[in-house]
């Protein structure tokens, strides 16, 4: 291992801190470098290299049509233009227990602090998609989780077990019952994704847990719930997984239409970011310094 993928590899150090310091990490989604370091300037604590936005971003929808190779290079561009820990969204590990550990063993290789595999089946469907999706069972799931962990070259590089039991109506029990295999087979957290629209089946989760491990969830359809009160109950890692590309897809849409509509950009200049904001953005003064 490099010491520049050593160096990153820290990130993964300090979510381990923030999980031990019962810390909330609040995490937002991201689809590209750009994203990644708006959500740090935000004041984000880590980046979530999302299935969804990368998807996406190509125009495609999150039905496991892109491969590893798309995913890693989107997160390694992440990676690069943050100081920020990413997480990466590898959707079902892109196969068996082999290419999960695949998996962990490339990710870990760009310095992505933590990779994220979910217990559904091969080719997935995004959670929110009506209906269609559908669970591996537990143990096939809990030797990817195996797998995926035993060939981590640096020992805090997280490996985050997610299970769709909720989106799939298997309910909490099976949630809590795959989640205490997952946790057994070496996981390091767990993801519990809910597209209910209260958090009563996420706080119902965490009641029964009783904090075995970190718990992470994806508040997409339950916005209301603040992140201080579900830290209280007991999450230890909140996901705004898709704000930012929603967010681009409305400012887009409204001020391209806007321009061609006015015949001009005229009127759209002033709530727009400027070309300067961009240059701070992607650092160019210092990419400027480098060549002089
Ligand atoms: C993603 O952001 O790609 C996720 C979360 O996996 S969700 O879209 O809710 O499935
Ligand atoms: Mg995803």
């Amino acid at each position: 291992m490099t010491a520049i993928v050593r160096a990153a590899l820290l990130r993964a150090t300090a979510i381990r801190q923030s999980f031990d310091d019962s810390r909330l990490i609040r995490v937002a989604g991201a689809h590209d470098g750009l994203t990644a370091r708006i959500a740090e300037e935000a004041g984000f604590d880590a980046v979530w290299a999302s299935s969804f936005g990368i998807s996406a971003s190509y125009g495609l929808p999150d039905l496991s049509l892109l491969g590893l190779a798309e995913y890693l290079q989107a997160s390694s561009a992440m990676q690069a233009a943050t100081c920020l820990p990413v997480l990466a969204d590898c959707d079902t590990g892109f196969g068996d227990a082999v290419n999960s550990a695949y998996v962990m063993s490339r990710f870990e290789s760009a310095g992505i602090a933590a990779i994220c595999i979910e217990d559904k089946v091969f080719p997935k469907r995004n959670s929110f998609v009506e209906s269609g999706q559908e669970q591996l069972p537990a143990s096939e799931f809990a030797r990817k989780v195996e797998a995926a962990t035993a060939v981590r070259a640096y020992p805090d590089t997280l490996m985050i077990a997610r299970t769709e039991s909720l989106i799939c109506g298997a309910g909490v029990d099976d949630a809590l019952r795959r989640c205490h295999l997952y946790v057994d087979a070496g996981a390091d957290a767990v993801l519990v994704h809910s597209k209910d629209k209260h958090p009563g089946e996420i706080k119902e989760f965490l009641r029964r847990w009783e904090r075995r491990a970190p718990v992470v969830i994806v508040p997409t359809t339950y916005p209301d719930w603040q992140s201080d009160d579900a830290a209280a109950a007991g999450v230890s890692m909140i996901i705004y997984a898709n704000q930012a590309i929603r967010a681009v897809v409305s400012t887009a849409r409204e001020i391209l239409e806007a321009i061609l509509r006015d015949g001009s950009s005229s009127n759209i200049e002033t709530s727009i970011a400027s070309v300067r904001d961009l240059f701070d953005l992607s650092q160019l003064d210092k990419w400027l310094e480098v060549g002089s």
